[in-house]
Parts: structure tokens; C-alpha cells; sequence
């Protein structure tokens, strides 16, 4: 669990650098257990290697994790990552996508990008999207840990194509376990994998309560699975409603399609 002090202090540091990365907080057992069900699920699903540089042509991806094994529900929610997501978003973020990415030796170094960056505001601008990758094996220079360019979340505009400003980058190199948290306008994509194995993540990317998902949550979990979940990863996938109003099903919190005893402070109630 992060102390005040030390939420205090990486999110000093997401605010400035524009990322953090909290060493050793993934417990050993579950980075087993969920690298077990991403073999699993890569052999189950066939899953092929990505069809262009940016998913990366050694690259395997395996896109909407909560659907596929309940495993995946406590992600989103691990203790040691949310508190900071929340920090830097607020109590009320979405989960915006929860991908596996299983990169392999011969990989090149992906584009840099902002995971906002399909975002037409003005920047800077206040955090909207925070994403956490998690390493599921250590991330070194060799195995292609992530580029990063700190402090380019403060920029007026995001990489150009194919732009690599080298002297700039640094890596998130990082023992298995630990997990990069950043601010989604921050310059970052995977490096290249020259070592003779792979490189496993899990990115977990939340927005704030008033964006549009990556992926469509609520399309994407089957609802008797959804129904399953702790109510906060309900409130995540956008059974919830954003301050008392965005979100809303004829007045009513969208939860009560999950459980009809749900209750929220919706804005009606407190208007005069
Ligand atoms: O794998 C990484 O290190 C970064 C991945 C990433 O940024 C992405 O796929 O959008």
C-alpha cells in the first residue's frame, strides 16, 4: 500500500517528470498467475503478432483482459496503483482499456505517442488519461523496457511521426513486479527487444469519468459477468455515473441494470 507521503511524492513526480515508477508493488504469486492466463489465452485465441510497427510485428496483443478471466478483475483495482490513478484523475476514473502486450525478441522500437493523443485539445491541458504498464517480467535496456520523455506532458503538442528526440529519452527499466504510472500526454512507446526473450506488460489505461473509453466497456464485459464485480470496477467500466450526472439512464444510476438496489447521489436530488 502507498503511505500519504509517498502518493505525495509520485505524484509529484507524475505532475513534473510525467510519470513514476512504483518498484516491486505487484505480488509475486499474482505476476505468476497472470502470466500463466496470458499463455493460456495466447494459445486459446491464436493470437498473432501485431500487422504494423506500431502494434509491432513481434509483437502479440491480447485487447479486453476483463473479459476473457475473471483474473483480471483485481488489476484495475490493485491497491498499491489505483490510489495514484486516482490522484492523478480523480475517484470518478474510467477504466479506458486493460491490454496485454507480450513483446519478442527481433521487435523494434514502437512510435513514440501520447495515449491522448487522439485528444483535439489544446496542450497542455489537465490530466485526462493515466495509464499504468505493469511488468510481468523485468524491463530492461536489452528487452526493450519503455521509452520516455520526461516532462513532454507539459509540451503544446504531441510527437510527429516518426519523431525520436534520442537525447531526450530515457527507459523505464524496472524488476518484474513494479509498474510505470504516467500521465497519458507523456512521449513514451516500447523499446526494442534485441535480448533472446520476451518482454510481458499489462497496460491498464484509465480516463477521466467525462471521456469517451478506448475500448467500449460496457459493450466489451458481458453484463452477467460485469455483475460479478466489485462495485467500484463496475463504477470503472461506466456503470456509474460521473458527479451525480454524466452518464445517467432516465435519472437512475446505470449500476441498476447490474443490481437494482444501487444508490447514488444523483444531481436531481441535489438541485433546489
Ligand atoms: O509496451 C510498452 O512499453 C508501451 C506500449 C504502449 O505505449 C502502447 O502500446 O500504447
Amino acid at each position: 500500500m502507498l503511505t500519504t507521503s509517498d502518493l505525495d511524492r509520485h505524484a509529484a513526480a507524475i505532475a513534473t517528470d510525467g510519470f513514476t515508477v512504483l518498484e516491486r508493488v505487484i505480488e509475486p504469486g499474482f505476476i505468476d498467475a497472470l502470466t500463466s492466463a496470458i499463455d493460456r489465452l495466447l494459445v486459446d485465441l491464436g493470437v498473432s503478432y501485431g500487422e504494423n510497427a506500431f502494434l509491432g510485428e513481434h509483437t502479440r496483443r491480447i485487447f479486453n483482459l476483463l473479459a476473457r478471466d475473471p483474473i483480471f478483475a483485481a488489476v484495475p483495482l490493485h491497491p498499491a496503483v489505483l490510489p495514484l490513478v486516482e490522484r492523478v484523475l480523480d475517484h470518478q476514473c474510467l477504466l479506458s482499456s486493460l491490454t496485454a502486450i507480450e513483446m519478442n525478441p527481433g521487435q523494434r522500437a514502437q512510435p513514440l505517442h501520447a495515449d491522448d493523443g487522439s485528444i483535439a485539445l489544446p496542450r497542455p491541458h489537465v490530466p485526462i488519461v493515466c495509464a499504468a504498464i505493469w511488468a510481468l517480467t523485468d524491463f530492461t535496456l536489452d528487452n526493450g523496457a519503455t521509452h520516455v520523455v520526461p516532462g513532454s506532458h507539459l509540451t503544446d503538442r504531441r510527437p510527429a511521426k516518426a519523431e525520436r528526440p534520442s537525447s531526450a529519452v530515457v527507459r523505464a527499466v524496472m524488476p518484474k513486479g513494479s509498474v510505470i504510472v504516467y500521465n497519458g500526454s507523456l512521449w513514451h512507446g516500447g523499446g526494442d527487444n534485441d535480448s533472446d526473450s520476451r518482454r510481458i506488460g499489462i497496460v491498464v489505461n484509465h480516463c477521466a469519468g467525462y471521456m469517451r473509453q478506448e475500448e467500449n466497456q460496457l459493450l466489451a464485459v458481458p453484463r452477467e459477468m460485469a455483475a460479478t464485480f466489485p462495485r467500484r470496477l463496475q463504477e470503472m467500466l461506466g456503470y456509474g455515473v460521473y458527479r451525480g450526472l454524466m452518464g445517467h439512464v432516465d435519472k437512475q444510476d446505470p449500476g441498476v441494470f447490474l443490481d437494482p438496489d444501487v444508490e447514488t447521489d444523483m444531481v436531481w436530488k441535489r438541485m433546489r
